[in-house]
């Protein structure tokens, strides 16, 4: 089978950095970016783009047979905030997505899946400081359950049908390429434009509610780097936890700081500060880290640095 990639989602915040990574690594005409809209300049300029919609099944296996498509990253998925405002959507989106890209694997149309999870697969009876890879999820919105759920489909097609599928729980990840759109985490993308537009931001979370976090660099290095680990290495097929960095909003407030003094923060939480209450404040990764070698490259200080440098420009 040929090696051809196709990223569905493609224009979200994770599909655009990680279309454009593949599209170095493998080529750009190897690398089909597909979504419901187009994307920007780059993305669309760079390679080959269908429009898809994810939860059309006929549509996607006839983009995957044209191009002899051979590994799906499913990207597409209403997060965490939007979710609670349509839940009927945010499971059928999420859900059907999956179901789809699984059924194509499970039928030998194409041969790797991978399937982003989420911290939302945690819950207020989740340990909450460096939360385990094994421990009690119950999840209280609709996305943190279409991502458990989608774990144990995921675990369930890969030992009943062999299927090879591949899932990492990002946390919140930040990033200045493309603009996240709908999550709980938003805030720590949004502080940045807004630091530089305004000098100032009110924040939808209180001061001192710790969330894990992930700079993208890290995120898509840690997507490839699952999807290119020998199958024996994967032991998890659920999903695995990874770990960037843990902070606050005060203290990315004071990290802002350093780079800009003139900059202030108030906060006004909003219905979003109830999720994060029941997600982890920090997660053990110690799994990725022994299966396939991860380890993150970007802490606070280093990620507000490049953030600001890129923004500014
Ligand atoms: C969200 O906030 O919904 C996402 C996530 C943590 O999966 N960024």
């Amino acid at each position: 089978m040929s090696n051809k990639i196709l990223v569905i989602g493609a224009c979200g915040q994770i599909g655009t950095e990680l279309t454009l990574r593949l599209r170095e690594l493998h080529g750009n005409d190897r690398v089909i970016a597909a979504d419901i809209r187009q994307g920007n300049e780059e993305l669309m300029e760079s390679g080959p783009f269908e429009i898809m919609d994810a939860i059309d099944a006929d549509q996607m296996e006839n983009i995957c047979l044209h191009y002899e498509i051979n590994e799906v990253y499913l990207m597409a998925a209403m997060l965490s905030a939007t979710g609670e405002k349509f839940p009927d959507k945010a499971w059928k989106l999420n859900m059907t997505s999956l179901f789809n890209v699984l059924d194509l694997a499970k039928e030998g149309k194409i041969n790797k899946v991978f399937w982003p999870s989420s911290i939302a697969v945690f819950g207020p009876t989740t340990p909450q400081v460096d939360t385990p890879q094994h421990t009690i999820m119950e999840p209280t919105t609709v996305y943190g359950i279409s991502k458990q759920t989608g774990e144990r489909w995921c675990e369930y097609y890969h030992s009943k049908y062999g299927v090879d599928v591949r899932s990492i729980r990002y946390p919140g990840l930040i990033s200045w390429k493309t603009l996240p759109g709908g999550g709980t985490t938003d805030y720590a993308v949004e502080i940045f434009h807004e630091a530089i537009a305004q000098s100032k931001y009110s924040c939808f979370l209180s001061e001192n509610t710790a969330l894990p976090m992930m700079y993208m660099d890290d995120a898509i290095r840690a997507t490839i780097n699952i999807m290119e680990a020998p199958a024996t290495q994967i032991k998890e097929r659920s999903s695995y936890n990874l770990s960037g960095m843990s902070f606050t909003p005060a203290d990315i407030a004071v990290a802002i700081t350093k780079h800009l003094p003139e900059f202030t923060i108030s906060y006004s939480p909003d219905s979003r500060q109830q999720i994060a209450d029941s997600w982890p404040s920090s997660i053990d990764d110690s799994h990725a880290r022994k299966d396939w070698n991860w380890q993150a490259q970007f802490d606070l200080e280093k990620t507000v640095a490049v953030m600001l440098e890129h923004l500014s420009n």
